[in-house]
């Protein structure tokens, strides 16, 4: 797509991403006396048309797109965008801050990340390595199946990391964190065979959660002020507080891991939310 405002000898944007998506995380605040400063048209003009811009299958969605209602002081709405094309996730802020309604909605939060396959990802040969490491033999039957399982599963394990489905859970959590750099436990200085140990320890609280939470890891390293985001989805509330709290104890968080601040908000589609804030 030509861009008018890219000049010509600067490649376009829109494709300067080889692999994954472009995320951001963006949380707005209503500002209650700009809304009320509004005439009830131009309100209703406006909140028609953020409703029409978030409409995840409208024409100016990004290739993910999720509303959602805030709790707590912080947000009343939050959103995940998704795309290929950092303007194409731009453009919605744009669109909703032209908005007739734009006044009224203050943005409060952002964060900006994309995906990435971690580095801690086992490949199928380390996978092999590590089922020998945790005493299946070769000649185990389990072996040969459980590495089987891991070769089919690691495509579609890989294409949710890069190109990820929102799962269809309502409760949403947001947080971003660091692997922390002091003296005596600094992550970067250890050796990776640890790392990649701590990590599969970590794996394996995870895995308990399957069918309960759904988790987002996004890499922000040089995009934010942190270096990844967490966005979990769960079934329930309590799974949130459950998951967080257990892997808290994983040695790579208990020891390495510090935390912003969390955000936990409702899905719910553009409409909802809009009447839900009585707008
Ligand atoms: O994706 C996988 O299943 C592979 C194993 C795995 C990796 C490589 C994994 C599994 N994670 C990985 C990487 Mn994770 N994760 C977090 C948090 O609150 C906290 O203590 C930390 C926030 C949660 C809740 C969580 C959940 N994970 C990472 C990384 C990148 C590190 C790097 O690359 O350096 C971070 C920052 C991170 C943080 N993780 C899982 C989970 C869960 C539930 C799983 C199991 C997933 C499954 O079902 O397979």
């Amino acid at each position: 797509m030509n861009r008018p405002h890219v000049p010509s000898n600067l490649p376009d944007p829109t494709n300067l991403m080889t692999e994954g998506w472009h995320c951001l995380h963006l949380y707005y605040k209503v500002d209650q006396a700009a809304l009320a400063s509004l005439s009830d048209s131009a309100r209703a003009e406006g909140r028609e048309h953020v409703i029409h811009t978030l409409n995840p299958d409208g024409e100016m969605a990004t290739e993910r797109l999720q509303v959602s209602i805030a709790s707590g002081h912080r947000a009343d709405i939050g959103l995940i965008l998704m795309d290929p094309d950092p303007l194409k996730i731009d453009g919605i802020t744009q669109e909703i801050r032209n908005s007739a309604i734009g006044p009224a909605l203050q943005q409060s939060y952002s964060f900006v990340s994309i995906t990435e396959i971690s580095e801690y990802v086992p490949s199928v040969e380390q996978y092999a390595e590590r089922l020998q490491r945790e005493g299946t033999r070769p000649d185990d039957p389990a072996y040969e199946a459980k590495l089987n399982a891991y070769s089919q599963r690691l495509p579609a394990m890989n294409k949710q990391r890069m190109y990820p489905d929102i799962p269809p859970f309502p409760v949403i959590a947001f947080y971003p964190m660091n692997k922390i750099r002091v003296p005596g436990a600094n992550w970067y200085t250890e050796p990776f065979s640890l790392r990649s140990e701590l990590m599969a320890e970590h794996a394996t609280s995870g895995i308990k959660f399957a069918g309960r939470v759904s988790q987002l890891i996004t890499a922000s390293t040089g995009f934010d002020d942190w270096e990844w985001g967490v966005t979990l989805w769960s079934r329930a509330p309590e799974h949130i507080k459950e998951i967080v709290y257990t892997m808290r104890f994983d040695k790579a968080s208990a020891r390495y891991a510090e935390f912003g601040d969390f955000y936990v908000s409702y899905a719910a589609s553009a409409e909802d939310t809009m009447a839900h804030l009585r707008i």
